[in-house]
């Protein structure tokens, strides 16, 4: 009677405990995974702070579904203890394999190595994560944002040149402010350093400074509030605009609107995802370049998992593919854009 209990109270716990930080979601794919049993993975998400996130997790759990893999989603609610709590619950549930998208990159190492010990094999999805050991995961899918970051400068370099532009307060430097993403993750750290060495290594460096840099956390929201007190410091000196991503562009839009200035005009405007959102400002002419980082790493994601669990051999990291969409092309894409 005794081991009963024990039984069912384990039983209760875990499927607590895999409800913690938020929306644990699990759908019920149909068919089977490698060798016949149905694949479990337990799949840890940061949360839903922009448009981009929410395409990311759709596509992940579209492309479960489709490859008949039974998906535990966890939602962290922005917060790496909540991940840390998910990823302690799937591997109490046992589950065949787990992903995650590490928020911030550093604070992994115990966890993964509990991973390890249990034998569940880890892959690391969208942003980076800093481990002591390597072998911690199996493999990392993910984007370029050091790359982005590069052609972020590189894009507007070439603009402010092509259209002549001067600096609005008639001095000889482009005045930049930052909206950067959350603080401690790797795409944060790695846009940045990609634009800053970019810059620095141009010929044309001495034409820009960076006024100011401040996380906007990923979400319109903040982006807009960091970007109204970036005007009221500075409203006729900022030239341009670099956002780590589109939704706080769209936040910095309003914000540069309510000011009394026209955005992608006075302010020239560059930020990163490629989501509706911002082409619908391009078009509207408030924007000027969005750089793309693909969210659709479903697919992908669920062919590693099997891969991985059938012992075949996966690339260490694997990056997907994302262009660049300048306003002037805004229009006749939209349509085909899928996130
Ligand atoms: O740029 C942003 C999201 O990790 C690449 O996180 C992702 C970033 C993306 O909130 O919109």
């Amino acid at each position: 009677m005794k081991k009963i209990l024990a039984l069912v109270l384990t039983v209760m716990m875990m499927t607590v405990a895999a409800g913690c930080g938020g929306g644990a979601t699990k759908s019920s794919g149909s068919g089977s995974g490698s060798g016949g049993k149905q694949i479990t993975m337990g799949f840890s998400q940061i949360g839903a702070e922009s448009e981009w996130r929410t395409a990311n997790t759709e596509s992940i759990k579209k492309a479960a579904e489709a490859a008949g893999i039974n998906l535990q989603f966890s939602d962290a609610q922005q917060k790496q203890e909540n991940q840390i709590k998910a990823i302690r619950s799937f591997i109490a549930q046992g589950v065949d394999i787990i992903a995650f998208v590490p928020i911030v990159e550093t604070g992994w190492d115990t966890v993964l190595k509990e991973a390890k010990d249990a034998k569940i094999p880890v892959i690391v999805v969208d942003r980076d994560v800093k481990l002591s050991d390597d072998s911690l995961y199996a493999a990392k899918l993910g984007t370029d944002s050091l790359s982005e970051g590069k052609k972020v400068f590189d894009w507007i370099d070439s603009y402010m040149t092509k259209e002549n532009k001067k600096p609005r307060d008639g001095g000889s430097q482009f005045n930049i402010v930052i909206l950067e993403g959350t603080v401690g993750s790797s795409v944060a750290i790695r846009r940045q350093e990609g634009f800053k060495t970019e810059m620095e290594a141009s010929q044309n460096a001495s034409k820009y400074n960076i006024l100011a840099s401040q996380t906007g956390e990923f979400t319109r929201q903040k982006g807009q509030e960091v970007m109204e007190s970036f005007l009221k410091s500075n409203r006729d000196k900022i030239d341009i605009l670099f956002a780590h991503n589109d939704d706080m562009a769209l936040g910095a839009i309003q914000a540069i609107e309510a000011a009394g200035l026209r955005p992608g005009k006075d302010i020239t405007i560059v930020s990163v995802d490629g989501v509706k959102g911002i082409f619908q400002a391009m078009i509207e002419g408030k924007a000027n370049c969005t750089i793309e980082c693909n969210p659709l790493q479903g697919d992908l994601l669920m062919e590693t998992a099997k891969k991985v669990l059938a012992g075949e051999k996966v690339e260490k990291l694997v990056y997907v593919d994302e262009g660049i969409f300048p306003a002037d092309v805004a229009e006749k894409t939209l349509p085909e854009r899928k996130y």
